[in-house]
């Protein structure tokens, strides 16, 4: 089993920027204290998904920062990058598990303790549970309540993370809840300033939640 750090696992969003934007912020959150880093892309095609898998790669190498791809086990395997991320209607965990072998990061999306302790029985090394609020970036999803999120860190023993709407201010919520860490798209991605943004949430996450 692959044990990530998920304490401030950060999510791209390439969608209203240039590309040197959007490179520059994400080098800015890596700067800040992001532990985890995905790619995710839905709107572009296999060989552009590729192209910036590379560039963001080659960025969270100088950080020593794993990078996990969203959706497309091809784009990661392409790359070789550190991991994939599979949502419910992507490949199944164990298929992923069964072509790329044990050494990669698998994450998994689950929304109830039945999707959890699936995911976790096909060899996820880590979970994403969500939404926890209302969230304002571009995904198809329901909320998802604390009660459920910590059923789920109580029904499985790897990782599980929060994910939707979270940011410094609002996070008290999941205290006492053993999650391993949260995940954040806008919080730091439309920042002001991803890199104070990343430092401020890492703090914030230290101090409220404990890791
Ligand atoms: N899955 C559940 S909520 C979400 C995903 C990918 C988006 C989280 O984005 P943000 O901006 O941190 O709310
Ligand atoms: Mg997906």
């Amino acid at each position: 089993m692959n044990k990530p750090d998920t304490r401030l696992y950060f999510i791209t969003d390439s969608t209203p920027y240039s590309e040197e934007e959007f490179l520059s912020r994400t080098e800015a959150a890596l700067r800040g204290g992001a532990t985890l880093i995905q790619l995710r892309e839905k709107e572009r095609t296999t060989r552009e998904y590729l192209d910036l898998a590379h560039k963001v790669h080659e960025l969270a190498k100088r950080y020593n920062v794993p990078l996990i791809i969203d959706d497309r086990l091809d784009v990661a395997i392409a790359e070789d990058t550190e991991g994939v991320h599979l949502g419910q209607s992507d490949l199944p965990i164990a298929t992923a598990r069964r072509i790329w072998g044990s050494e990669k990061i698998i994450g998994a999306t689950a929304k109830t303790v039945e999707q959890a302790k699936e995911a976790y029985e096909q060899g996820a090394d880590y979970l994403g549970v969500g939404a926890i609020y209302p969230t304002t970036t571009k995904v198809k999803t329901i909320l998802t309540s604390t009660e459920t999120l910590a059923d789920i860190c109580k029904a499985v023993p790897i990782p599980v993370n929060a994910i939707g709407g979270l940011n410094k201010d609002n996070i008290d919520v999941l205290k006492g809840i053993p999650i391993a860490g949260i995940c954040a798209v806008s919080a730091i991605m439309k920042a002001d300033d991803p890199e104070r943004a990343a430092r401020e949430l890492s703090e914030a996450v230290r101090e409220k939640l404990g890791f």
